[in-house]
């Protein structure tokens, strides 16, 4: 699985030309010549061990489950994340060109110290070009991290008006306290619970903010968001709340259901919440309180998941 926090601190144009050129002032030589090339190449090995190590901390962004693609696209863009390792690869060709060339001249007899400081200028000002993309590869580190850590287990998300009983469920049927990891648009939260069917792990998440009100109000932050859950999702379970205590009319929560019927294509389950306030039996309904009809929900989940 991807993991952000594997990806190491960038430095700043400034913090990265101290390391090089601090590196280079350190080396000796038997004359000025030797300890020009000595420098120029410390130089040069310094920066290119420094970007190859910082491109190849990065995954493959093509390559990743759809579900972390989709989060970091919406994030941050993917292209966006392409450009810099890009402008880093142009950086290093670049001042491994010039860093080589200065090194044929000394070689060649030119004056070292003109060399010398020719070929410094140069690389600070390709180094200084590609600031704000490293800083722009630096702060990537703490937005990726924001994204949950969310297993390959068989997912299950729960939708439903808000106040149906989405986190009560969730919670009811969770063998340990739900997780709460951050959704990283605006201040969303999602939680996350296990439960154990037939020995299969299922992960079993409540998104509220996100499938609890109408799809097509959204901003188009929000719907991408929503649209990162279809790749997470195996099964939906979508929760109405008949007695209407959640403040919501049922028209208004089968329009909802529409839209998710809509927008996924993953099995979507219907059953009524807060069975233990009314009598309404024409689809399956369990309570939370009580614990009625809970195994038969999660029969049903299990089929639909599990045994397909
Ligand atoms: N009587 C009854 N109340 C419930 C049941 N499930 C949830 N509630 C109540 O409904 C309210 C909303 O529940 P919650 O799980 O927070 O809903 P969510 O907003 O969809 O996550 C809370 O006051 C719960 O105590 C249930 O099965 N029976
Ligand atoms: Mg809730």
């Amino acid at each position: 699985m991807f993991e952000a926090k594997k990806l190491p601190t960038v430095l700043t144009a400034e913090e990265l030309l101290d390391k090089a050129f601090g590196r280079a002032s350190k080396v000796s030589g038997r004359n000025k010549r030797e300890k020009t090339i000595n420098k120029l190449s410390t130089v040069s090995n310094v920066l290119r061990d420094y970007f190859s190590k910082i491109i190849k901390a990065h995954p493959s962004y093509d390559n990743l489950p759809d579900f972390y693609k989709e989060m970091i696209d919406v994030l941050v863009g993917i292209r966006r994340i392409k450009k810099a390792l890009a402008a880093l690869n142009w950086a290093n060709s670049m001042t491994q060109k010039i860093l080589t060339k200065a090194i044929r001249d000394v070689k060649a007899g030119k004056n070292p110290e003109h060399v010398l400081k020719g070929a410094y200028g140069r690389v600070a000002s390709i180094i200084e070009q590609i600031d704000p993309e490293l800083r722009f590869l630096n702060e990537l580190k703490v937005k990726l991290r924001e994204i949950p850590a969310l297993t390959d287990d068989p997912t299950l998300v729960v939708a439903g008006y808000p106040n149906v009983g989405k986190s009560s469920f969730v919670a009811k049927i969770s063998t340990v306290k739900p997780e709460i990891a951050s959704y990283p648009f605006t201040t969303k939260r999602i939680y996350v619970g296990y439960t154990e069917l037939d020995g299969v792990k299922v992960q079993v998440i409540d998104t509220p903010g996100l499938l609890d009100r109408p799809i097509h109000k959204r901003n188009e932050i929000e719907k991408r968001a929503i649209l990162c859950l279809k790749h997470l999702a195996n099964c939906i379970l979508f929760i109405i709340d008949p007695t209407e205590t959640c403040g919501f009319p049922i028209e208004n929560q089968l329009a909802l259901l529409d839209e998710i019927k809509e927008n996924f294509d993953v099995p979507i389950i219907v059953a009524y919440s807060k069975a233990d306030l009314h009598d309404r039996r024409d689809l399956p309904a369990f309570s939370s309180v009580t614990g009625e009809g809970i195994d038969e929900i999660l029969k049903i989940v299990k089929e639909k998941m599990i045994k397909r």
